[in-house]
C-alpha cells in the first residue's frame, strides 16, 4: 500500500512566528556559497570493550561565517559549535568538562536519559573557569539523535548564541540493522540549524539583539555555514535536522516540493516511517529524514528552504542507484499502560515578552515544583493559555527523560509525534498529554525552549524520587551565580547584563 504522504506543517498558522512583532525575517547573505561544514567526530580519549572516556572542552575562538573578518565564537572543543559526540548504548560513558572560557558554563545533555541535575548538566551544574568537572553515566537508551549545549540560569541563550551546541548522536543494535544511511559526512549528515545577526566587523552583539521572546538573526547558519552547499555522492541521504535556534522556527521543504521520510524524532526511530513534503521544527526538536534523490542528475541542484527562503543547496553528482525499501515497521516503542488512578500533572505555559511564566510563578533554583516516583507512569497535561491570534507556538521540554505524546486537544498527536519526544510544540490554547516516566534520580527542568523565554523565567523543576532512597540535593541559587558572573565580568551583580534578568525585574520578580 501506498504511504500517504503529509503536505502541511500541521501547527496552527496563526501561531507561526513571521507572525510576531519582532520576527525577524531571513535574507540571503553576502557570501559566497561555502561547502557545508560537518563537524568532526570527538575522538575519545581511551576506550575498552564496556568503557568510553571523553573530554568535552567549552572553548573561544574565531570562526570566518562572512568575508572579511572572522567573528568571536565559543564551541564545543571547535571555535563554533562543538564535534559530534557518539555514545553506544550498554556503554559506561566517562567525560571531563572542562572549562577553558572567560565566564563559568553547564554541560546539559538534551535528551540524555541520565540522572539530575548533575550529570544532566542544567543550571545546578556549573563549571568555573579553568576547571574540569567530571561525570560519568550509563548509555541507557535506543539509538537517537541528541544534543549537548551550555544551561547556565539566566545566561543560556547568550551562551548558545555564542555557539555552545553540539549534536549527540546514541547509536545501538537495533538501529544498525534497519536499511538507513549512516557514513558520517557522506550520507549521514548533520544540519543544525540557526540564525544569527552580525553586527560591525561581523561581531555578534547579544545584548543589541535581544528580545524577550528570543532573540533573531536574519542570517541563516547551517553548522555554522553561511550560504551552504552539500555534495550528494549518494542516492539517499540521512539528515539528522536539529533546530538550535534561540527562538526561530524552521518550516523545512524541498525544491520540486521533493517528498522525504521522517525515519526518527527527537528520542529515536519512529514506530513507522512518515512520508512529508514540508515539516516544522520549534526550537530544540530533532527530526531525521532520509530524502532519496534518484529522480536527479548530476548537475542538478536541489534546494532545502525554510517558509521561501533557501538554506541548502544540494549539488547532484554522480551516485550509484540504491533503491531500498523502508520496512513499514522501524522500531518498538514501549507504551506503559495507564489507569482511571494514574496522576495527572498539569503545566500551563502562559505569556509573552516578560510575562512569561509556568504555573503562574518564574523559575526559582531553589524550589521544586513537582515530584514523581521512579518508575511510576504518569500523564502531564501541558497547556498554552496564549490566544490563538497572537499568541505563538511554545516548544515544552523535560529534561533527563523521553516522553511519549498521547494527545493534543483530545486528538490524535500529528503523524511524526509516535515515537519518542522530549520537546513539543504546544500551539495557543490547546492542551498537550504527555506520559512520562523516569527511571534515575534526581532534580530536573522542565520549561519552553524558546531560550529567552526559559532565561526568562519559563521554567520549573521535578524531583525525580526513589522512596526506598531518599536523596537530598544542594541545588544552586541564583545569587552565587550572579556573584560568579559579576566576578568573572569584572563587573558589579547590579551591572550585570544577562539575558533573563529582565523579565524577572519587569515582572517585579526575584530571580
Ligand atoms: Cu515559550
Amino acid at each position: 500500500m501506498a504511504r500517504k504522504v503529509y503536505t502541511d506543517y500541521f501547527f496552527d498558522e496563526p501561531a507561526y512566528n513571521v507572525h510576531d512583532g519582532g520576527y525577524v525575517p531571513l535574507k540571503k547573505a553576502a557570501a559566497a556559497p561555502s561547502q557545508l561544514r560537518i563537524p568532526p567526530l570527538l575522538k575519545p580519549d581511551k576506550e575498552t570493550r564496556s568503557d568510553t572516556y571523553y573530554t568535552v572542552t567549552a572553548q573561544a575562538g574565531e570562526t570566518q561565517f562572512l568575508p572579511g573578518e572572522k567573528t568571536k565564537t565559543w564551541g564545543f572543543g571547535l571555535p563554533f559549535l562543538g564535534k559530534t559526540i557518539i555514545f553506544e548504548k550498554g556503554k559506561s560513558v566517562h567525560i571531563n568538562l572542562q572549562n577553558k572560557l572567560s565566564e563559568l558554563t553547564t554541560f546539559h545533555w538534551h535528551g540524555l536519559n541520565v540522572s539530575g541535575p548533575i550529570v544532566d548538566g542544567g543550571c545546578h551544574a556549573p563549571v568555573y573557569p579553568a576547571e574540569t568537572n567530571k561525570i560519568a553515566f550509563k548509555v541507557d537508551q535506543p539509538a537517537a539523535t541528541l544534543w549537548l549545549h551550555a544551561h547556565p540560569c539566566p545566561s543560556t541563550a547568550e551562551q548558545v548564541w555564542k555557539g555552545l551546541a553540539a549534536m549527540v548522536i546514541v547509536k545501538d543494535k537495533a538501529e544498525s540493522k534497519l536499511p538507513f544511511p549512516r557514513k558520517y559526512g557522506v550520507d549521514d549528515i548533520p544540519l543544525i540549524l540557526q540564525d544569527r545577526k552580525f553586527h560591525a566587523h561581523n561581531q555578534l552583539d547579544y545584548n543589541a539583539d535581544y528580545d524577550p521572546d528570543g532573540v533573531q538573526g536574519p542570517t541563516a547558519v547551517i553548522n555554522g555555514t553561511v550560504n551552504p552547499y552539500f555534495d550528494v555522492t549518494t542516492q539517499r541521504v540521512r539528515f539528522r535536522i536539529l533546530n538550535g535556534a534561540n527562538r526561530r522556527e524552521w518550516r523545512l521543504h524541498f525544491s520540486d516540493d521533493l517528498q522525504f521520510t521522517q525515519i526518527g524524532s527527537d528520542g529515536g526511530i519512529l514506530p513507522e516511517p512518515v512520508a512529508f513534503t514540508h515539516l516544522m521544527l520549534t526550537c530544540a526538536e530533532r527530526a531525521e529524514i532520509i530524502v532519496d534523490f534518484g529522480k536527479y542528475h548530476p548537475g542538478d541542484e536541489v534546494t532545502l528552504y525554510t517558509d521561501d527562503v533557501p538554506l541548502v543547496t544540494f549539488k547532484i553528482h554522480e551516485f550509484e542507484p540504491a533503491e531500498v525499501k523502508l520496512p513499514e515497521h522501524l522500531a518498538e516503542i514501549p507504551n506503559p499502560e495507564v489507569t482511571p488512578d494514574t496522576p495527572i500533572h498539569r503545566v500551563v505555559m502562559s505569556g509573552m515578552d516578560e510575562e512569561v511564566m509556568l504555573d503562574g510563578k518564574k523559575f526559582d533554583m531553589q524550589r521544586i515544583d513537582a515530584k514523581q516516583k521512579i518508575g511510576s507512569v504518569e500523564l502531564w497535561d501541558i497547556v498554552n493559555t496564549n490566544q490563538k491570534e497572537g499568541g505563538m507556538v511554545h516548544p515544552y521540554h523535560m529534561h533527563g527523560i523521553q516522553f511519549l505524546v498521547v494527545s493534543r486537544n483530545g486528538h490524535a498527536p500529528y503523524p511524526n509525534e509516535h515515537g519518542f519526544k522530549d520537546t513539543v510544540g504546544v500551539n495557543p490554547r490547546e492542551t498537550v498529554r504527555l506520559k512520562v516516566w523516569y527511571d534515575k534520580p534526581g532534580v530536573f527542568m522542565y520549561h519552553c525552549h524558546i531560550i529567552e523565554h526559559e532565561d526568562g523565567g519559563m521554567m520549573a523543576q521535578i524531583e525525580a524520587y526513589d522512596p526506598k532512597h531518599p536523596q537530598t540535593y544542594k541545588l544552586m541559587d541564583m545569587e552565587t551565580l550572579m556573584n560568579a558572573f559579576a566576578k568573572e565580568r569584572g563587573v558589579k551583580v547590579e551591572e550585570l547584563q544577562l539575558g533573563g534578568m529582565s523579565s524577572y525585574k519587569k515582572m517585579g520578580m526575584k530571580m
